[in-house]
């Protein structure tokens, strides 16, 4: 039974591919591209209610959310690979469920002030950013304090978030909002975590996901 990987362009989705190629594990793609209005297309609805990418199938498992996908294949298939060691198991446990529990949110909530201040009709713009000055202030300021705390930590952790020489769930997890950051916003990104993106970006199981993933907006720096 082979690994399906329901696998939307620009989407988180890319850090499953990476994953599977780390593992060394066969897969299949089932490609599908974001709308005019960067959204999933319906398809993706008859795979999963929510209609969200990332999704795989494996067998008669079905399974979205890609934290619990990371964790599923590592356990399921890592053979130990994807695993941190005992020292690293807290701060794994800890970044493999920060990256979409708390950062992902102030990311997204940036993309949307952005995308609202863009879209909104001329005649209104003068309140429009009135309003969303007072929000970008807040996202900002947020944004900093995670983006320190991420600093500090891989200047203790090293190379990867659990301090192991290889990645584990941690990094699955935390490459989509770092490589994202930095494609659009390299600014605001400390030098460890610019470091961070390279090295991941240098891997020979990312470039090989990459290929097969296709084009995909975040793989720069
Ligand atoms: N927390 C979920 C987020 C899933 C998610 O929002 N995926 C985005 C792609 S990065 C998506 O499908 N967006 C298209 C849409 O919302 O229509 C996960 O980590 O899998």
């Amino acid at each position: 039974m082979t690994i399906v990987v329901h696998h939307l362009n620009d989407s988180r989705s890319q850090r499953v591919l990476w994953l599977l190629e780390e593992l060394g594990l066969p897969y299949e793609i089932k490609k599908y591209q974001r709308t005019k209005q960067r959204l999933a297309p319906p398809e993706l609805l008859a795979i999963n209610p929510l209609g969200k990418s990332p999704v795989i199938t494996d067998g008669d498992v079905t399974l979205a959310e890609s934290g619990a996908i990371v964790e599923y294949l590592i356990g399921r298939y890592g053979n130990g690979k994807g695993q941190p060691n005992e020292a690293g198991k807290v701060d794994n446990l800890y970044f493999t469920h920060y990256a979409e529990g708390s950062l992902m949110p102030i990311l997204v909530q940036s993309i949307i002030n952005k995308a609202v201040r863009s879209q909104s009709p001329f005649l209104l713009r003068p309140i429009v950013n009135l309003i969303f000055n007072q929000l970008d202030t807040m996202v900002n300021s947020n944004m900093k304090k995670h983006l320190d705390m991420i600093e500090s930590h891989l200047a203790k952790s090293g190379n990867f978030f659990a301090g192991d020489t290889e990645p584990t769930s941690a990094d699955y997890l935390m490459a989509f909002p770092l490589e994202a950051l930095a494609a659009s916003a390299p600014e605001i990104l400390g030098p460890k975590s610019k470091e961070y993106v390279q090295r991941i970006h240098a891997r020979p199981a990312y470039a090989k996901a990459l290929e097969r993933g296709g084009e995909y907006a975040y793989a720069k720096l």
